[in-house]
């Protein structure tokens, strides 16, 4: 059999592990071995630890890459107009998206028909801070140490995007620090690589759990859940950013599309933003139109700071999650929420599986359970797949957009149909 690779394992992991948890609901009587040394036991152990290794990563990886974000946006100087209007672009789009998957979540309510509510373990602090300016003060740390210590993200994101734009200014004065966040942000890349080579395992675990203990409950709102992030991912796609090249470029976004079918693939098998940046930007150039220099500063800038499909998914994980786990969601929570994920949005780097990292900061930043992860983990490697689609074409939209209003777009290229790659 071809060797299978992480995604088969994870799918397989997925399979067996619902079969497992099926038949341990209905068929293992209930009692000391069941309960405690299998679910209680080996499940939560293995299920439990994949989590905790996921959320271990969130203030390191969020911090550096934020950090190299920010510094990177702190250089926009350097393209004035074009680093500006590009921010800019990323910004709105991904609030858009994650505004159209809060939405989309209320209207399929994903987690009504599962009750959890009676293992929820952390006290949610949503609603503390029922006015605005409370939640906008309590960004700002009186002691960043401490705000990365006790993983208050909204006080790590607002530091770090602070500091990224400081080592921006100073540039060769802080080139140490700046080389050790860069490689900080390589060492924490690569292990949330190690550690979703353990996904199979944990997802094996997670969803036996969930199904051992809800039976067929979990199945339906599960469902949901997906039905939910794949209408806000296709509205995303097919709707704003088809309007956005109709009106701010008058370019067709069908023909779009056509020139931009390779690296949507290329972003679906790899479920990675960055393993398709050069054909992104090879793309850009060659069958879009957009002149290189454009494209290789928007097209990498889009991959780390430019996340709209994890923004959807995580949008409408915050809606399934607290519904789940019977927790009203208040509209300082909502804007906590965009907030939250459009800042978060802003680090990540487009590795597979960055998303759940920054959901349960997400979560965090709100009071929602993590343990609300445990429940989408188990089928979040093919949603990882399709919103990294979502990210990249929204990086690719942009950059159209911005190059036809800069001047650097060839329209003859756009619509040749021999505009070819050239053969890798
Ligand atoms: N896989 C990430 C990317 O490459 C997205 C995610 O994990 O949400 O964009």
């Amino acid at each position: 059999m071809k060797k299978m690779g992480l995604t088969g394992k994870i799918f397989l992991g997925l399979i067996l592990g619902a079969i497992f948890g099926i038949v341990l609901h209905y068929f293992v009587p209930a009692g000391n071995f069941r309960d405690n040394v299998i679910i209680g036991g080996v499940l939560r152990l293995f299920g439990r630890g994949f989590v905790q290794s996921i959320q271990m990563l969130v203030v390191p990886l969020v911090f550096a890459s934020l950090v190299g974000g920010a510094a990177a946006i702190g250089d926009v100087k350097k393209l004035g107009r074009i680093g500006i209007k590009t921010v800019g672009f990323y910004m709105v789009t991904t609030a858009l998206a994650i505004t159209v998957a809060l939405l989309i979540g209320e209207l399929i309510n994903p987690g009504y028909g599962l009750d959890l509510s009676q293992i929820v373990t952390s006290e949610p602090t949503i609603g503390e801070k029922s006015n605005l300016v409370d939640v906008l003060l309590g960004i700002i740390p009186t002691n960043p140490v401490n705000g990365l210590a006790s993983g208050n993200m909204l006080q790590i994101i607002f530091f770090a995007i602070l500091t990224g734009i400081t080592v921006a200014v100073l540039g060769e004065k802080a080139k140490a620090f700046s080389d050790f966040i860069n490689a900080l942000n390589e060492i924490m890349m690569k292990m949330t690589m190690i550690i979703m080579l353990f996904a199979p395992i944990g997802v094996f675990c997670l969803i036996a759990s969930t199904f051992a203990t809800t039976g067929w409950d979990a199945f339906v709102p599960l469902l949901k859940y997906m039905v939910a992030v794949i209408l806000a991912l296709f509205i995303q796609a097919s709707g704003t950013y088809m309007a956005m090249l109709s009106i701010f470029a008058k370019l067709n976004p069908i023909r779009f599309f056509k020139n931009f079918a390779p690296v949507m693939n290329l972003a679906f098998s790899t479920a990675s933003s960055n393993a398709s940046i050069p054909l992104n930007i090879e793309t850009m150039e060659k069958r879009m139109g957009v002149s290189k220099s454009v494209a290789s500063f928007t097209i990498p800038l889009g991959a780390t700071i430019n996340m709209d499909g994890t923004a959807i998914m995580q949008g409408v994980a915050v809606v399934f999650v607290s519904q789940v786990y019977g927790i009203e969601l208040t509209l300082a929570s909502f804007l906590t929420i965009i907030l939250t994920a459009t800042l978060a949005s802003i680090g990540t780097a487009g590795v597979p599986g960055v998303g759940l990292v920054t959901l349960s900061m997400v979560l965090t930043s709100v009071g929602l359970p993590v343990e609300g992860i445990a429940l989408i983990m188990g089928i979040d490697r093919l949603l990882d797949m399709t919103r990294t689609v979502v990210n990249i074409t929204g990086d690719a939209v942009c950059t159209l957009i911005i190059a036809k209003k800069e001047n650097e777009f060839d329209q003859e290229i756009f619509y040749n149909d021999n505009s070819e790659l050239e053969e890798a």
